[in-house]
């Protein structure tokens, strides 16, 4: 399987987070990328190559002109306020209440703390000098794995960093940017006029993709998750969001308990194969994450780098192309082992064994 690949997602390199005003290490850094791709050129059955310059047409598809405008000058508009400081998060938020039953156009302002803040909604996602670039680089990973799958390939997989798919049409958080997924979809819906899913397996609800897809009906946004009554991103991701108008019945939400295993997971993960199979298309996105995994820090699932490998087989065993784009994961020793299984899975080959010359996995 091809994979696409960037170096640009260095040049965002956070070193904290602020959780519940806390500022703790970051944990969407540089190092998942690097230890996926290590392991994926370790085995030998991934080729690499760098991707192609997509411009911005593709992103003002899918998102707010304003918000990428916005993200292209927060850093010098850091610089330009006299602002010291190595990352940015914002001052306040934009929320709804403060305007509830008043008639006042939205304000974007000027401030960089109050501009950070019209366009987020959260403080764990800080813009730092290399952000941009590297969302951007993340953008044409995933449209480059696009081109691929559009080319003839069966399936290619974008190694995008910094993730997506919180990332909403006017709103950026969840360590996300642009939302690298549905951007892809949109590219494939544009390109071929066919009606394209996304299967969602990040431990995180992807509120962007479902708010982005929730009115369409040619994109089926379907996700397995951690239930938001306990779990970021807390404000979406519940069973009763269908979707509206033309997108009636194109939006799937299967939130999941504490402690959810494999088998529990593989199962639950039918229901949302079946409502991909009962919709026409003959490309699957899918929003990959590591975050399931059982030792990974921001989860509560208990899933195994055999559970992944048997993920991709199922995933890969409804017989469409498949544009894999990675998200979360934060458990970074066995990221590379997960990737590398999922993806074998994919592509039906089996688990590696060390009679390859490898490591074994951490199981
Ligand atoms: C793409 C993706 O996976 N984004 C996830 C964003 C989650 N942000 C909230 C982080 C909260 C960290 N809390 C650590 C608690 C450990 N028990
Ligand atoms: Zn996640």
């Amino acid at each position: 399987m091809q994979v696409v690949y960037s170096p640009a997602h260095l040049e965002h390199d956070p070193k904290t987070e602020t959780v519940m005003g806390a500022a703790i290490p970051a944990n969407e850094v540089g190092e998942r990328v690097e230890r996926i791709r290590a392991a994926l050129v370790a085995d030998g059955g991934f080729p690499t190559s760098a991707p192609t310059d997509h411009g911005t047409a593709p992103i003002a598809a899918v998102h707010d002109e304003g918000l990428i405008r916005f993200l292209g000058e927060a850093w010098s508009d850091l610089q330009t306020q006299g602002v010291r400081r190595d990352a940015v998060v914002a001052e306040g938020f934009n929320a709804r209440a403060l305007t509830e039953g008043m008639s006042v156009p939205p304000f974007e302002p000027g401030a960089i703390s109050g501009r950070t803040g019209y366009w987020s909604f959260d403080t764990s996602t800080p813009i730092v000098a290399g952000t941009y670039a590297a969302a951007r680089a993340a953008v044409d990973v995933a449209l480059t794995a696009v081109d691929l799958v559009l080319g003839g390939e069966t399936a290619a997989y974008g190694l995008c960093r910094p993730p997506g798919h919180h990332a909403a049409r006017s709103a950026y958080g969840g360590y996300c940017f642009f939302n690298n997924a549905a951007i892809a979809a949109e590219a494939i819906v544009h390109a071929t006029a066919e009606r394209v899913a996304i299967l969602d397996v990040d431990f995180h609800h992807g509120n962007g993709t479902q708010q982005i897809f929730w009115r369409r009906g040619d994109v089926l946004y379907a996700s397995l998750h951690a239930d938001p009554d306990r779990q970021y991103p807390f404000f979406l991701g519940r069973a009763v969001e269908t979707g509206e108008g033309p997108g009636a019945g194109a939006n799937l939400n299967l939130p999941l308990p504490a402690g959810t295993s494999d088998e529990r997971y593989l199962a639950e993960m039918e229901r949302a194969l079946d409502a991909i199979v009962a919709t026409p298309g003959s490309v699957i996105v899918v929003s990959l994450g590591f975050d399931t995994y059982r030792d990974d820090p921001l989860g509560d699932f208990t899933l195994t780098t055999g559970g992944y490998h048997e993920m991709g087989r199922r995933v890969a065993g409804l017989g469409r192309r498949l544009v894999i784009l990675q998200e979360g994961g934060y458990f970074r020793p066995a990221l590379g082992d997960n990737a590398r299984a999922w993806l074998r899975g994919a592509e039906g080959r089996p688990m590696w064994t060390v009679a390859e010359g490898e490591r074994p996995g951490t199981e």
